[in-house]
């Protein structure tokens, strides 16, 4: 199976942005925008015009990962900002999942749903079949460098299993502490994209083209 990596940009140095993405940009698979709006969780990172910015120095699929309380006031702006994957979480769309889902795919772009650590797979089985991008949280939402939560292997063992018991073709992507510590049995079990922030990238050398040697001979001994 072909192991993709998306690079969470809210754990890049910002002072130095624009020479980091450029070495990114040869390397790596997709960029990860974590967006929140300082009330679904308490934080407040990155923003659509963010978006707009790096779509100038950048040809790789952008993903918005929206963590906001009303994720359909946001599509349209992030769809005009450039994004090429809209992950909206699972928790925030139950009243109008279907309408929300649609907005998406009819702005033509990839659709993704995100689940918390504590939401069980079983919340988006009636729409899994409609998705090109399932991200289980492994930390909880709000920040980056947080400690793994071991009970979502299981999670994801289960997105395996119902991927391919009913023929769906989403990607199963890990977000949350992807590092030297939970590689190998992420893989094994099934996540296809991991997400690279602190811990399994940005941490490893202040030279992030020694950074990602680093992590890719990590992954591939994991
Ligand atoms: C968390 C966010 C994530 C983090 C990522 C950071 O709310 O959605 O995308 O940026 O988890 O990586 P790490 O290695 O610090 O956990
Ligand atoms: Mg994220």
């Amino acid at each position: 199976m072909k192991h993709e990596f998306s690079i969470s940009l809210m754990c890049a140095d910002v002072l130095n942005l624009k020479e980091q993405l450029i070495k990114l940009n040869e390397k790596a698979d997709y960029y990860h925008i974590d967006i929140m709006d300082g009330h679904y969780c308490k934080n407040i990172t990155l923003s659509p015009d963010y978006i707009k910015g790096i779509k100038k120095v950048t040809k790789l699929p952008i993903e918005a990962h929206l963590m906001v309380e009303n994720p359909g006031d946001f599509i349209s702006m992030v769809a005009d900002a450039g994004a090429d994957i809209i992950s909206v979480h699972a928790e925030t769309i139950n009243r109008n999942a279907y309408r929300i889902l649609d907005s998406i795919k009819e702005k033509g772009l990839q659709v993704g749903i995100v689940l918390n650590p504590a939401t069980p797979l079983e919340e988006i089985q009636h729409y899994a079949g409609r998705l090109d991008f399932l991200t289980i949280m492994t930390v909880d939402v709000g920040y980056a460098g947080q400690s793994f939560i071991p009970e979502m292997l299981y999670k994801i063992r289960k997105a395996k299993q119902l991927k391919e018991d009913l023929g769906y073709t989403y990607k199963i992507q890990i977000d949350g502490s992807c590092n030297e510590k939970t590689f190998g049995q992420l893989k094994r079990i099934g996540g296809e994209i991991f997400v690279l922030g602190s811990s399994g990238l940005f941490s490893l050398d202040d030279n992030l083209d020694v950074a990602y040697e680093k992590m890719e001979s990590i992954f591939k001994n994991s």
